[in-house]
């Protein structure tokens, strides 16, 4: 499948050569795995209406013929429904996740096959995504899936969180310098490896990869909050080389899928991390926008005992409103069993603050990155002996500290940290479910149609898509609920001063 030489160099401690040349990387193409993937697959696609319908709508126009579009987003059975819509509208696809625990590999594996495939002889997509990756090997797989055979690279990057674009702007600014990456200026491990990566490619593959790559690729679609400020940063600076969508700020995604999809899966991921019962416990929200919001409601659902943190007033009231405690992190440290950070901001518990928790307390994320709880200063204290990190199984290990007197018998206390401070619901469960992902994923397609038929009126922006397209996204989803919608009258329209066929609302109205 790849035109590209076989004799890279291994890449770190991954053994996988650095240019590899390989078709896919899944890790159980069994018979029995694939088939539970497609059963999910079409199991899921009926609970994905928006993508349906587009498929029916729009499968032999082929309206993405052309498009080779890099995705990274969590390589899951809404995604591999994702991919499938992008493939039927005419698409030719490479796919890896955006985070290293959050592939399903079932899913990764049906994938590859395809739907008309079979393990001898697969006929899917170009996958390289399996749950439990080292940094390392998700650098890697980013760059697997960003080297197109026979091209340049993608000519579009279907984006969570931002990795792929940030690779390959970093690449293309690292060339024009003419500098090779020192992983010794490194801010921190994750950002050592893609330097080590970059200047992998520099010295193995040549000085002239990214930028040609960054001119080919017409534009980018965004689907989560924080690659979405990551890419109105770089607009800001001035630095972004290609328009984007941010698919975020859709209505019929932030709005849903960050809050109702977090309601369903904060607390599912919990049961399967812990199977602790979470009525009458405390638990703290760090963070009330949509996905806090979406959070606290999962727990409150359980009866827990819910308080929030802020910094924004507008939030605090809301909470406030709803008869939720707007409280300080260092106020109930000491008396709070479970805590999830939904900001995405950095260092929002740190260290120190893990110290004063109370025995077994429960700590997780469901931001996008792992920085929200300072792993990095929990692993500084193991290297000191502090603390000892013991895994109960995957993706959920206790952590006991030896020097505190506030655990069982007056010795040290342990906390219980899920999927290492990663994004918990995608780490310890499978992500939000296909209904919720079919409205945001709906409108990724929408994104990647528009960019490939009209990205150069653009410039390097960032847009969101109009709110037609928003309300048509939500009225293919009404169908699933037996919701049945008023008619507006033309009297009535007038009144109002609204088409009657919509958009029905101003765009500064906020839902
Ligand atoms: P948001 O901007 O709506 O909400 C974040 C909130 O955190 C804001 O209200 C902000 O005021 C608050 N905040 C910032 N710093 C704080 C601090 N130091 N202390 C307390 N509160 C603070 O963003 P969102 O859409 O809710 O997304 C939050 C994060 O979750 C992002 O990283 C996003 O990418 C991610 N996300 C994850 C999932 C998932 O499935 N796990 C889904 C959607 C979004
Ligand atoms: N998310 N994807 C899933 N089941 O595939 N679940 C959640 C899934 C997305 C969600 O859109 C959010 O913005 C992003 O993950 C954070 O990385």
């Amino acid at each position: 499948m790849s035109d590209r030489p076989n004799q890279s160099p291994e890449f770190l401690d991954t053994g996988l050569p650095l240019v590899s040349g390989m078709p896919w990387r899944v890790v159980d193409m069994s018979e029995a795995t694939v088939a539970f993937g497609r059963k999910e697959l079409e199991l899921a696609l009926y609970e994905m209406p928006g993508l349906a319908t587009l498929r029916e709508e729009m499968g032999s126009e082929k309206p993405l013929a052309g498009a080779k579009i890099m995705g990274s987003l969590h390589m899951t059975i809404q995604t591999g429904v994702l991919i499938e819509t992008l493939i039927a509208l005419g698409a030719e696809v490479r796919w890896v996740s955006c985070n290293i625990f959050s592939t399903q590999d079932h899913a990764a594996a049906a994938t590859v096959v395809g739907p008309s495939g079979s393990v001898d002889n697969p006929d899917g997509v170009p996958v390289f995504a399996w749950k439990g990756e080292t940094l390392a090997e998700y650098w890697w797989c980013t760059l697997q899936a960003l080297l197109w055979p026979g091209e340049v690279g993608p000519n579009l990057i279907l984006d969570d969180g931002g990795d792929a674009t940030l690779l390959v702007h970093l690449g293309a600014e690292l060339e024009e310098a003419g500098k090779i990456a020192d992983p010794a200026d490194a801010e921190s491990d994750e950002h050592r490896i893609i330097l080590e990566l970059l200047k992998a490619v520099s010295e193995n593959v040549g000085d002239n990869i990214w930028r040609p790559m960054a001119a080919n690729i017409i534009g980018v679609s965004e689907e989560t909050t924080t690659g979405v400020h990551r890419l109105y940063q770089r607009r800001d600076e001035g630095t972004l080389r290609f328009p984007a969508i941010n698919v975020n700020d859709s209505v019929t995604k932030s709005k849903f899928d960050n809050l109702y999809g977090c309601r369903h899966s904060l607390v599912d991921a919990i049961f399967r991390a812990t199977d602790v019962l979470m009525s009458g416990k405390r638990a703290l929200v760090c963070g009330f926008g949509d996905v806090g919001k979406g959070s606290a409601e999962s727990l409150r659902g359980q009866h827990a005992k819910v308080s929030i943190t802020e910094i924004d007033p507008i939030c605090a009231l809301q909470a406030s409103m709803m008869g939720i405690d707007v409280v300080t992190l260092d106020d109930v440290v000491g008396n709070t069993d479970v805590f999830v950070t939904a900001t995405g901001n950095y260092n929002i518990i740190t260290a120190q603050h893990m110290l004063q928790m109370k025995h077994n307390a429960i700590v997780c994320n469901i931001g996008h990155f792992d920085n929200e709880i300072d792993m990095a200063g929990l692993e500084a204290m193991r290297d000191t002996g502090e603390v000892t990190k013991i895994e109960v199984k995957p993706q959920v290990h206790e952590w006991k500290f030896h020097k505190t007197t506030h655990g069982p018998n007056g010795g040290g206390h342990s906390i219980i940290v899920l999927a290492e401070g990663r994004l918990v619901n995608l780490g310890c469960a499978t992500g939000h479910p296909s209904l919720v992902m079919s409205s945001s994923f709906t409108n990724q397609v929408l994104a990647q149609i528009e960019l490939h038929r009209n990205a150069a009126e653009y410039g390097r922006q960032v847009v969101t898509l109009p709110k037609y397209l928003d309300e048509r996204v939500a009225r293919l989803h009404l169908g699933k609920f037996d919701a049945k919608l008023t008619v507006l009258s033309k009297e009535q329209a007038d009144y109002i001063g609204v088409k009657q066929e919509g958009p029905y609302k101003a765009d500064h109205y906020r839902y």
